[in-house]
């Protein structure tokens, strides 16, 4: 925890005054008055319920155009799913189910969705070979064969992620399981279990957004705080521990994350929970990154904060609601990956080629395979950036992170993983294994999560062949 916020005191109102007058890096004021109670009720994406046919659970996204009030009564161009003001429903998925998902563009030119963090196979995993023309509808359908964790769901299209993305169209996947370990934690979806899905924006004077891809060093940060597309956003919620779904849905910005007047565990990263819960009192969060933490609002409630924004959400506390479990010492077995299990290694240097960004010297390009990958090896690959920040992130499977800049991570950080931040001059080294699925002709992408330096070319194609 920051100096700054270790001054607040334990008053719930007022809870950002340390921090007045830090605004975004943009140089815009601070999004969330400090000194008064939160003024708008955080909206909850709605729950979509699956159609069971044979076995199946069907779901129906269609992305297309709409508009939203983030607060001020005007109402700005924005795009969704399924005709929400903005973001798309939350799918909740269980592990071993087969799922299908219908996805119908409404929009008037190409998109794609793509399921972060989703462990299926390539030709589902929605990247920027599934084109989903305007009018026409695309069909991912899979089985899932992951752990209970937080994903997401984007369009992916080449050149035009960022837009997308910050116009509003994402939303929350779920994934449940019948791990015994956690079957007493918050799980009552937008009460004690809620999505905090965090994005900066810019307006115009008029209201409407401001979109900018901005290709230097940190990618373009804007000036304003949307939380679930809500400005200055309060919930109401049990007086115990309560469960946020935290995901990074910016075009760049990295947040770092703090708790006042409660405490702060984190006890899932990317890819599900972790080996057991880790108090903590700052969380970095970068673009595409998602973390679950259990707060304890049982002392009047509690406020998450950021260090460039201040309030990012104020929990009140009704006492007459039911309260969940705090989490048990032990959530899930990881069982680490060790350098005698590697049977191959790749090194990805990040960094400026040719006006943009690109990896390994090579700004991306879709009729080339950058990697082929044998199924069934466990790969370590060696990400190094020269300049800039950058989120790396993997499609397809969820890695170790083995060292930070030869360094172990910290337990907060040793779990399952699909983004890591990896900033100027830093060397990151993951482990991943590639045993579920191959396809010789459909890429997985990897890429940088900073949506600016993805779309001026920092992706590359891997592909997994065999067995
Ligand atoms: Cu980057």
């Amino acid at each position: 925890m920051s100096a700054a916020v270790l001054l607040l005191g334990s008053a719930l109102l007022g809870a950002a005054c340390g921090i007045a007058g830090i605004g975004g890096d943009d140089g815009g004021a601070l999004a969330n008055p400090p000194d008064t109670p939160a003024t708008t009720r955080l909206l909850i994406p709605e729950l979509l319920e699956p159609t069971m046919i044979d076995g199946v659970a069907r779901y129906h996204l269609t992305i297309g155009e709409s508009s939203h009030d983030f607060g001020d009564g005007r109402r700005a161009d924005t795009r969704s799913y399924n005709d929400a003001s903005i973001l798309g429903p939350t799918l909740r998925w269980n592990t071993d189910d087969f799922v299908a998902i219908d996805v119908t563009n409404n929009l008037p030119e190409t998109t794609t969705t793509h399921w972060h963090g989703a462990d299926v196979p390539a030709e589902d995993d929605g990247g920027p070979h599934s084109r989903i023309e305007a009018g026409q509808t695309w069909t991912a359908d899979f089985r899932v064969i992951q752990p209970a964790a937080t994903l997401w769901y984007h369009p992916h299209l080449m050149g035009t992620t960022a837009e997308e993305v910050f116009a509003g169209a994402a939303g929350l996947i779920i994934v449940d399981d019948d791990n015994p370990a956690t079957t007493d934690l918050p799980s009552t979806y937008g009460v004690d279990d809620i999505p905090v899905i965090l994005q900066d924006r810019e307006f115009t004077p008029d209201g409407q957004l401001a979109f900018e891809l901005d290709d230097d060093d940190n990618g373009d940060l804007n000036p304003e705080l949307t939380v679930n597309g809500t400005m200055d956003a309060y919930t109401t919620v049990p007086a115990g521990p309560v469960r946020l779904r935290l995901l990074n849905g910016s075009q760049a910005r990295v947040y770092e994350l703090s708790v006042d007047n409660g405490s702060m565990v984190k006890i899932a990263s990317d890819g599900g929970y972790l080996a057991g819960p880790v108090p903590l009192e700052t969380l970095t969060l970068a673009p595409g990154d998602r973390a679950e933490i259990i707060v304890d609002t049982s002392d009047g409630g509690a406020v998450l904060l950021d260090e460039a924004f201040g309030r990012v959400l104020e929990l009140r506390p009704d006492p007459t609601l039911p309260t969940a479990e705090h989490p048990p010492a032990q959530l899930a077995t990881i069982d680490p990956i060790t350098p005698d299990m590697i049977d191959r290694d790749r090194t990805f240097q990040l960094g400026e080629v040719g006006g943009g960004w690109g990896i390994n010297g090579q700004q991306m390009d879709m009729s080339r395979i950058d990697e082929t990958v044998d199924f069934d090896d466990i790969e370590r690959w060696t990400v190094n950036v020269g300049e800039g920040v950058h989120s790396f992130h993997i499609h397809q499977t969820q890695f170790q992170i083995l060292e930070v800049d030869g360094e172990p991570p910290p337990p907060e950080d040793a779990g399952w993983e699909d983004t890591v931040l990896v900033t100027d001059d830093q060397q990151v080294v993951v482990a991943a294994r590639f045993n579920t699925y191959a396809n010789p002709d459909v890429p997985y992408m990897f890429h940088c999560h900073i949506l600016d330096h993805e779309d001026t070319g920092m992706m590359g194609q891997f592909r997994v062949v065999g067995p």
